[in-house]
């Protein structure tokens, strides 16, 4: 039974570590200026580069299925005023901003790292990262 515990604990903190490691190398790759957080054009350039890298038909707007795992089908919805079921840019840039300031409660312009780990963080950076 101790061993189990043990065992399970071990997991946890593993599985912890590598979170946090995945929001350490997240951060560094969306902070070009280095200040340890990330404001809103940072957010943006990321978000750019997923919607590049995430739509290779290149037809200029995301999918369900090109957003899977990063949009939920609600999400997608939510974020597709003209309901034509996909994102351009725009819409994408659009969904990006509200999550950020969603992500950034006390509001002044930047995403620090704790807030990064917070489950509204970690929304952001899907579609970010
Ligand atoms: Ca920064
Ligand atoms: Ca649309
Ligand atoms: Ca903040």
């Amino acid at each position: 039974m101790k061993k189990l515990a043990i065992a399970l604990l071990l997991a946890s903190v593993t599985s912890l570590a590598a979170c946090d490691g995945g929001t350490n190398a997240a951060l560094k790759a969306l902070d070009p200026d280095n200040d340890g957080t990330i404001d809103l054009a940072e957010a943006q350039a990321g978000g750019e580069k997923i919607f590049a890298k995430i739509n290779p038909d290149n037809d200029g707007t995301l999918d369900e299925k090109e957003l899977s795992g990063r949009l939920d089908a609600a999400g997608l919805k939510a974020a597709d005023p003209d309901n034509d079921g996909t994102l351009d840019v725009k819409e994408y840039a659009a969904v990006i901003e509200k999550k950020f300031k969603a992500a950034n409660p006390d509001n002044d312009g930047t995403i620090d790292k704790k807030e990064l780990e917070s489950p509204a963080g970690q929304d952001l950076l899907k579609l970010i990262y």
